[in-house]
């Protein structure tokens, strides 16, 4: 009787050991070890056959998200606009684009991901509205109410005719300021002279984005991706910035931007959003919503869009981190690759966690930045790091940039048009264009790729002409495909060393390798070929904690490892550009935490004195 009861004693504390022996679990909030997966509406699916993605398109693939695993989707704007920026320009910062559907359509939306365990985040572009909002017209107009709602000059009279008061530029190329005649000043535009920006040191605008804040949030969105944020301040006196290319004046690069981005208040204004959304929580309860920052900036500022400096104001849940964009390249060796995610890695705020990304509607996708053959090794990187990862959609199945198969007269990108008025003069707009990147979702290989039962109407940008060798459906029946590969991660991360392990790096030749390690589960091993050279790697001269044998977990698409081949820890073959992840295997199963629980057990019970 008595040796029952110790028995089952020491039983409720083993199992409760078992639990403990992941440090952090339980303490993560949903975000932390999600998958994000961005959706371009107007690309994705459309439902009604006018050749534009819609809010129904996207209820309809909801599913394809549950399959893949994702935790929540960033929508770009889906707000009423005239679409000269593509939602980037909004008229309407309350109200559904008309073409994407309507208020009902986006309730349902969140209604209908909320029940597969989905969470929608809305695109939140603070930072300038479209020229034909009310706001704007009515401050142009001199209103009272709207007047200072945006930053206007009179501008530099120079013989009689007014001048922009300086030299910056417009992230689309020429003056960012553009004179109104009914208000005789200039307007300040960072972006397209559609996109004035608004006046963020004008209290009653900090107040009306913070209301658009909470309205969402009423609506059922569970958090905001803010645009451009960076771009949100400039300096009061508007003094010219210092010249750091010479060469063309209206080029965006001109001018080093001292004046114009990244300014403290910046931080400042972040921190109070997030106390909005903080405070929405605490009233109304449910699930952490979050926000999530773009800023193409250093280590030292991303750091500061997290928390104040002295960690007493807290800022964005997720500043994105574009180092796989924007530090490494097709060229970069693997030592790099290693230097680079380190500094990443180390440089965040204790206890907080880092997303990758390598994609986005404005970025060549990363097939064609580093070449299709080390998708898969990139998408490895994505999944297995530590941290949060993040998807554009289509890189789940490998889509490649439509770089040639837009003609110019096809071309909507503002970025690639405002810098040819004239026509194509040579072929740099080629490159300038963000729509090689946001051609429509390759499905399967019906019409228009699946994207649209369409007719006659035209698909809004052209299907990439590969899609009979590249969509969904054929992946879905190839075992070795990037689809699959991209499932595999994602049931992978789904333990608690690839959602909370430690992490060590190597390189050996052009590989880039590193560990996932958590106390009481088999230590893992990333291995990443990124040379276009065959490897063989001793893993034990790397680290000791790995066994002689190792077990294939996930195998990409172009290796030509299983998953569960067996292997020998000194003599680990890599093809090119492969990507696997193995963990020791030793013949005493102790793979499953079931199982170890079990022989730990049972060690115990023998041990005890009876
Ligand atoms: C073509 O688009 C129009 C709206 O622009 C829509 O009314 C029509 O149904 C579409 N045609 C087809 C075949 O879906
Ligand atoms: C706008 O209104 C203010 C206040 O009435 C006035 O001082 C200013 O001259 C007006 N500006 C224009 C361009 O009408
Ligand atoms: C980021 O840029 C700022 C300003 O140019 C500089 O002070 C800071 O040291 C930079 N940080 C890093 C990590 O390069
Ligand atoms: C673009 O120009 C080509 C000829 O260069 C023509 O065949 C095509 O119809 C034009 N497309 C549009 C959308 O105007
Ligand atoms: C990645 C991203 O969302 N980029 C956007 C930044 O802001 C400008 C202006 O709003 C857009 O044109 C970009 O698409
Ligand atoms: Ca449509
Ligand atoms: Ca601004």
């Amino acid at each position: 009787m008595w040796r029952l009861i110790f028995l089952s004693g020491i039983l409720a504390t083993i199992v409760q050991a078992a639990i403990i022996t992941s440090p952090r679990h339980g303490t993560q909030d949903w975000y932390e070890t999600a998958i994000f997966y961005q959706i371009y509406p107007r690309s994705f699916k459309d439902s009604d056959g006018d050749g534009i993605g819609d809010i129904q398109g996207i209820i309809s693939k909801l599913e394809h998200l549950k399959e893949i695993g994702v935790g929540g989707t960033w929508l770009s704007p889906i707000f009423e606009s005239p679409m000269k920026d593509f939602g980037y320009d909004i008229s309407n910062f309350y109200a559904i684009q008309k073409e994407y559907g309507t208020m009902e359509d986006a309730v349902l939306l969140f209604q209908k991901a909320k029940e597969l365990d989905i969470k929608i985040i809305l695109d939140f572009v603070p930072n300038h509205s479209s020229d034909q909002c009310e706001w704007f017209i009515k401050s142009a107009a001199n209103d009272s109410v709207y007047r200072d709602y945006y930053v206007w000059h009179e501008g530099i009279v120079v013989d009689g005719v007014p001048r922009p008061p300086n030299n910056w530029n417009s992230v689309f190329y020429g003056s960012a300021w553009t004179w109104h005649d009914q208000r005789k000043a200039f307007y300040l535009h960072q972006f397209d002279k559609s996109q004035p920006d608004l006046n963020f040191r004008h209290q009653p605008v900090v107040d009306e984005m913070k209301n658009v804040l909470r309205f969402w949030m009423d609506k059922g969105a569970s958090g905001f991706r803010v645009d451009a944020v960076n771009h949100l301040f400039e300096v009061e006196d508007f003094r010219d910035e210092p010249i750091d290319n010479e060469g063309d004046p209206l080029d965006y690069g001109y001018t080093k931007k001292d004046y114009t981005k990244d300014l403290d208040e910046v931080y400042d204004m972040i921190y109070q959003w997030r106390e909005v959304m903080d405070q929405y929580q605490a009233e109304h309860g449910g699930e952490t919503r979050i926000m999530m920052s773009e800023a193409y900036a250093n280590e030292t500022f991303t750091m500061k869009y997290y928390q104040s400096p002295d960690g007493s104001r807290q800022g964005s849940h997720m500043p994105f981190n574009f180092v796989l964009i924007n530090e490494l390249y097709e060229g970069s060796p693997a030592s790099d690759f290693k230097k680079v995610i380190d500094a990443r890695i180390n440089a965040l705020p204790s206890g907080r966690k880092t997303n990758w990304v390598i994609g986005n509607h404005d970025q060549a996708r990363v097939g064609s930045r580093y070449g299709p053959e080390k998708i898969d090794a990139l998408l490895t990187l994505v999944m297995t790091l530590p941290g949060i990862a993040v998807t554009y959609n289509g890189e789940e199945i490998g889509m490649v940039d439509y770089r040639y198969g837009i003609l110019f007269n096809e071309t909507v990108d503002p970025q690639a048009c405002n810098a040819y008025p004239d026509g194509p003069v040579d072929d740099g707009w080629i490159w300038k264009s963000r729509d090689p990147v946001r051609t429509p979702f390759q499905w399967d290989d019906s019409e228009n790729a699946g994207f649209c039962e369409c007719g006659t109407n035209r698909t809004w940008l052209p299907v990439n002409s590969n899609y009979k060798k590249l969509n969904l459906e054929l992946q879905k029946s190839w075992r070795k495909s990037t689809f699959n590969y991209y499932k595999e991660l994602s049931e992978l991360r789904q333990d608690d060393t690839m959602k909370e392990g430690g992490y060590e790096s190597f390189v050996v030749n052009e590989v880039f390798a590193f560990t996932r390690t958590v106390e009481g589960h088999d230590p893992r091993l990333v291995l990443i070929n990124l040379g276009d050279t065959e490897q063989v790697i001793d893993v034990t001269k790397l680290t000791h904690i790995f066994s002689d044998k190792l077990r294939v977990l996930v195998a990409g698409s172009e290796t030509s490892h299983e998953k569960g081949d067996i292997l020998n820890a000194n003599d680990v073959y890599l093809r090119k550009y492969n990507a696997i992840v193995v963990e020791s295997f030793s013949e005493i199963p102790s793979e499953s935490s079931a199982e170890s629980l079990t022989l730990s057990l049972s060690l115990l019970i023998v041990a005890l004195p009876v």
